[in-house]
């Protein structure tokens, strides 16, 4: 083999490689777990005693979907006796239950269920929800227990929230 065709297939391999090399870069980028576009689901504990006046806030950027998804169970008063009212829940709440000095700050939906508020109107939330808010402002969640902001330390259990914004 004459040296000149030597010198020729050696560089042709420096060129395949160097390609190979750069199209297995670009496919282990793409596919890297670290991708910055995933979306992680953030998760909080909401203890029920902070009721509506001290609401969890997410900030919400218009257009993206939220999904939120809510486990636990809190109740209104431990210790008291009004039947339908007093007992545990989930985030759902207790639709059948109404204090009468309550409404209408009760909104209309389930005592004690996780409500939110966004561009001042409530809604109910509970264990699974989803929604693409269409302006960006913040959403308020909180539990729908309305005895005054001093008046809900009879309140007790925790609503763990997990919020998927993407
Ligand atoms: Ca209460």
């Amino acid at each position: 083999m004459d040296p000149s065709s030597l010198f020729i297939k050696k560089f042709s391999c420096i060129k395949i490689c160097s390609f190979l090399i750069l199209v297995i870069s670009i496919i282990l980028y793409g596919c890297s777990d670290s991708d910055p576009i995933d979306p992680e689901p953030e998760v909080y504990e909401y203890a029920a005693v902070r009721s509506h006046c001290d609401p969890l806030i997410i900030s919400i950027k218009a257009n993206k979907k939220v999904t939120i998804t809510t486990t636990g169970s809190v109740i209104t008063n431990i210790n008291g006796n009004v039947a339908d009212c007093d007992i545990w829940t989930d985030a759902n709440g207790i639709p059948g239950c109404h204090y009468i000095n309550e409404i209408p700050e009760l909104h209309d939906l389930p005592f004690m269920a996780l409500i939110g508020m966004f561009d001042n109107e409530y809604f109910l939330v509970g264990t699974s929800y989803k929604h693409t808010f269409t302006s960006t402002g913040n959403l308020e969640l909180s539990v729908n227990d309305w005895g005054g902001c001093n008046n809900d330390s009879d309140n007790d259990g925790t609503f763990i929230i997990t919020v998927l914004i993407e």
